[in-house]
């Protein structure tokens, strides 16, 4: 595809500032890490899925923070904001469905206070890092999921199908910007 609509447009709108801007936080248990808490997506955006915590950073707020208030909504879990670590950075690109496309800021944390609870939104579980349920999760999870468990910095740009839910482009550099919190 070519032109301002095309793939290559999209890949310089992770750059830009452009596009609306999101949070996914993993809290791993053990370590190495052994479990990794991941929620049951019962409404909204990726509804069915199972995916990280988190959700829209709101006007005002730093991605840190809306990572902490998302976290605390979902599951009942507080944080401190210096026991999140920045550890990446992921952008979906939805070429169909550009409404979808977004910048995600990931944190992981191994500190927290209190044990996930069900609510609204998600229904949270424990999940073994060997034995993680890619199958209900999105695609572009198999790409960068382990790689921040294993401690890696990343940052990943999925460009998605048609379907806008087959992931046909990938690129995943090292990601280094501490700053970004
Ligand atoms: P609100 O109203 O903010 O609760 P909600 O429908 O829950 O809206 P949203 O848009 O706030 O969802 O947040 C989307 C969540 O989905 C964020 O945590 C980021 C995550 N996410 C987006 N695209 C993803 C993808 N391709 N793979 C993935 N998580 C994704 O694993």
């Amino acid at each position: 595809m070519v032109g301002s609509s095309g793939p290559d447009h999209d890949l310089r709108a992770c750059a830009s500032g452009s596009l609306r801007e999101a949070t996914l936080c993993l809290l791993v248990r053990g370590n190495p890490p052994g479990h990794v808490l991941l929620g049951y997506k019962k409404e909204g955006f990726g509804a069915g899925k199972i995916t990280g915590f988190g959700g829209k950073v709101e006007p005002g707020e730093t991605p840190v923070a809306a990572a902490v208030r998302e976290l605390e909504e979902e599951t009942g879990i507080t944080v401190a904001l210096e026991d999140l670590l920045a550890v990446g950075q992921l952008c979906f690109l939805f070429p169909s469905r550009p409404a979808w496309s977004q910048l995600v800021h990931v944190f992981l944390s191994t500190g927290w206070m209190g044990v996930p609870q069900e609510g609204r939104e998600m229904r949270p579980a424990w999940y073994a890092v060997d034995r993680l349920p890619y199958e209900q999760m999105w695609q572009d999870s198999l790409y960068w999921l382990p790689r921040f468990i294993a401690g890696e910095r990343i940052r990943g740009r999925f460009v998605f199908d048609r379907d806008n839910e087959t992931v046909v482009d990938v690129t995943i550099d090292a990601w280094d910007d501490v700053n970004e919190r």
